[in-house]
């Protein structure tokens, strides 16, 4: 169980944060993967960092307005042995309370009947509609009936408020606590990538590989991959969301991998490595392996406090622009094939995201007008590629691409905490040079 300090914390200053709003903060469901099978359970991000209680359908209550002792309330599934012996341990309410910190914890089932009452005296609800659609008609209902008192009393407004903005800024800038776990789930990623590098050679299966690397990610004591582990086989790298993986390895053509473990508390590595399954690259696939890696190092170093990930992005679509033009793949001059994107069959996706609980994880890009700038504690991937198949029509002036860069696909991903000066590269420990890519002889 992670250390409670760290979420009593997190809940406290959310409570600052929501003024006179309480706010209402679902867990996540089961959910059905076919006929009375579930899926794994996976908690909700907001729910897990402001609880760490890791169990299906409960509701948070945080209440400001409350005095201090009955601000933080659970409704949670209640003991139930014979449940239980099916399904597994549940803490009920009082174990909410020993062990979770609930200043007050309840049976779910009690959750439509006991709402209203905790939420008189708050200014408004914070509840995010459309995503909990067990719990919405619940808090509408109390809502409506709040707004019936308040247009007879005429005391005051009360309003229906997204709880995401504030909770989601907390949650972008990563804690010391959060910092030490997002090393490890990098470094266990990188480890599997390790390890799927040495392994492959020409006949092996894609699902092989995903096998070995998900071994170690389970091994190491993560939960399993944090996202559908894509391992691409030559031209099945230019499916960006290529998650099949049941190709042969073919000699001659590279492999990319993105793949990255959740641990035991959600947090997640998310790395892509490139390689030539053979163990050398051909002429081609090392050229645009290089502008590759000068693209990603180059965007790497970018990731400091006051600058903001459009600069990143920036900066390595520059030089995978650069480097395609000078290899003839792309005419033109620099600027001007940017601004008509005269380079999106090449290189069509965004440099990176956040990463942490999600994997796509929440924050803001922008604020109105205005890049979110870098600052220290936020942590995001870096993640430029080239991707050469007959998917992407090449825009008119653009030349037609000789059959030998066809099928060739490359991304190289790594997770960077920004630092007070210079960035940590998370998940160093996966190689990426053109050396270390070689470096086996099957
Ligand atoms: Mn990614």
């Amino acid at each position: 169980m992670s250390d409670q300090h760290n979420f009593i914390r997190r809940r406290d200053r959310f409570l600052e944060q929501l003024r006179g709003n309480a706010a209402i903060i679902p867990a996540a469901p089961m959910v059905t993967h076919h006929a009375d099978c579930e899926y794994p359970f996976r908690q909700n991000s907001d729910f897990w960092y402001l609880t760490g209680f890791d169990e299906p359908e409960a509701v948070a209550l945080f209440l400001p307005h409350r005095p201090i002792g009955e601000r933080f309330v659970l409704f949670v599934l209640p003991k139930d042995l014979t449940i239980e012996a099916w399904n597994g341990f549940r803490y009920g309410s009082e174990g909410a309370v020993n062990h979770f910190g609930a200043d007050i914890a309840h049976p779910l089932e009690d959750l439509p009947k006991r709402l209203g009452d905790y939420l008189i005296g708050a200014e408004g609800i914070a509840f995010r509609i459309g995503q909990h659609p067990k719990i919405e008609p619940i808090v509408l209902k109390v809502l409506a009936e709040q707004l019936e008192k308040v247009q007879r009393s005429g005391s005051f407004a009360f309003s229906l408020i997204d709880p995401s903005p504030v909770l989601h800024q907390l949650r972008l800038i990563k804690e010391p606590s959060e910092i030490g776990r997002m090393r490890d789930a990098a470094r266990i990623s990188a480890k599997g990538h390790e390890i799927a590098r040495n392994a492959a050679s020409p006949g092996m299966s894609e699902r092989h590989i995903q096998a070995l690397i998900e071994q170690c990610f389970l091994e190491n004591g993560a939960r399993g991959p944090a996202y559908g582990s894509i391992v691409a086989g030559g031209d099945n790298a230019c499916i960006l969301h290529y998650t099949k993986n049941n190709g042969l390895l073919r000699d001659g053509e590279l492999l990319l991998i993105d793949a990255g473990c959740s641990l035991s508390d959600y947090y997640n590595g998310d790395i892509t490595r490139t390689f030539p399954i053979n163990g050398r690259f051909t002429g081609e696939q090392r050229a645009l392996y290089e502008v590759v890696l000068t693209a990603q190092e180059a965007a790497l170093q970018a990731v400091v406090p006051g600058n903001n990930a459009e600069q990143v992005h920036a900066i390595a679509l520059k030089k995978i622009v650069e480097g395609l033009i000078a290899l003839g793949l792309l005419k033109g001059s620099v600027e001007s094939l940017i601004e008509q994107g005269a380079y999106r069959h090449l290189f069509m996706h965004r440099t990176g995201h956040w990463l942490g609980l999600d994997v796509h994880d929440v924050g803001a890009y922008r604020l109105g007008e205005y890049p979110v700038k870098l600052k220290t504690g936020m942590v995001l991937t870096v993640e430029p590629g080239i991707y050469v198949s007959d998917r992407f029509v090449v825009p008119d002036g653009q030349p037609s691409i000789d059959q030998r860069w066809k099928g060739i696909g490359i991304r190289i991903e790594d997770d960077v905490l920004v630092g007070t000066n210079d960035p940590e590269i998370l998940s160093a420990d996966a190689q990426k040079s053109i050396d270390a890519m070689q470096n086996y002889f099957p």
